[in-house]
């Protein structure tokens, strides 16, 4: 563009905080081997790898009020918060790696500051095989990785709601889950009760994921900050072992490639998570490989022949 070429921030957040499966703390280095960076740098990106933030080790600590590793989970966030803040504030786009999904509680916090400072509208995409909008009342497993959308809808924990600087980073109708197949039946009656937008994979089997993205990006225009929020648990575990909470029947390497292509013909994604990559659980990193491929897509990397 006439403003020069677009800076890609990659932000390294190595940890499983939030989470009760080891592992996914070896992601954003999985991603690195893979070759993300210069697989972006090949596509004509500026791209600054940040390294890897700090934060405590994880306790393995039971649940302690319904939560597991809070005060843990609160320090990785604000460091999360912090680099996302600094790299939209240079006009970058932030690629936050994690580590499991409660990072992105931190991340989308910050988007949502600096898309409301900007008078920008805020779409978050959240492919996920889960809701993740449980609570401390609700959770069966007490890991914030499977609340952080309540979080950012203003429903939890008082020290992890909040930051954007609103009661609620995000509104409900701000959000689309896409390829969601295991909703706890708490997590059922919040998407009813809050009005939530969901395309799960019924919806995809029934209309495809070219009508389903259709419909998710659907008033996406020139004032819209998309933001991709990536559960690599998304896609089928057989195209993606490498994640802790795996569940069989999620969109092919094909759907989800689709997916991302139709998103990167928005012209107006903004920042990224890549979240749940477990390199313990993997084979041969291939879903490190996968997740790659698919990020190189989301930003406009095509196969199209004609
Ligand atoms: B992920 C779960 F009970 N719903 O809350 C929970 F099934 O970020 C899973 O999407 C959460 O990977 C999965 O513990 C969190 C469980
Ligand atoms: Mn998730
Ligand atoms: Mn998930
Ligand atoms: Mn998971």
């Amino acid at each position: 563009s006439s403003t020069g070429t677009t800076t890609l921030e990659l932000i390294g957040a190595p940890t499983d905080i939030g989470a009760s499966v080891r592992g996914a703390g070896m992601g954003p280095d999985a991603l690195r081997v893979a070759g993300l960076a210069e697989a972006l740098a090949g596509q004509g990106f500026t791209v600054l790898d940040r390294g890897n933030l700090a934060g405590p080790a994880t306790p393995w600590a039971p649940p302690a009020n319904g939560l597991r590793h809070l005060t843990e989970v609160i320090a990785w966030n604000r460091s999360v918060y912090a680099a996302v803040d600094t790299a939209l504030g240079a006009g970058h786009v932030p690629v936050m790696l994690g580590g499991d999904h409660c990072l992105a509680i931190g991340s989308i916090s910050a988007v949502a500051w600096h898309a409301r400072k900007r008078g920008k509208k805020l779409r978050v995409l959240w492919l996920d095989a889960h809701s993740d909008v449980n609570t401390e009342t609700t959770s069966p497993s007490g890991n914030l990785h499977g609340m952080p959308v309540s979080c950012l809808l203003g429903h939890g924990p008082a020290d992890l709601t909040g930051w954007s600087g609103e009661p609620a980073a995000l509104a409900h109708d701000a959000i689309r889950f896409i390829g969601i197949r295991s909703v706890d039946a708490d997590e059922k009656e919040a998407i009813r009760t809050l009005g939530l937008h969901v395309f799960d994979m019924r919806h995809i089997d029934e209309n495809g994921m070219r009508t389903t993205m259709t419909e998710a990006l659907q008033d996406v225009d020139e004032d819209t900050h998309l933001h991709v929020s990536f559960d690599l648990d998304c896609l089928d575990p057989a195209d993606a072992p490498g994640v802790g909470t795996g569940v069989r029947g999620g969109p092919t390497y094909r759907e989800m490639q689709l997916c991302m292509e139709m998103i990167a013909d928005t012209g107006r994604l903004g920042s990224v998570d890549v979240v749940e990559l477990n390199p313990a659980l993997d084979v041969r990193n291939q879903t490190a490989e996968v997740a790659v491929e698919l990020i190189e897509s989301l930003f406009g990397k095509s196969t199209l022949v004609r």
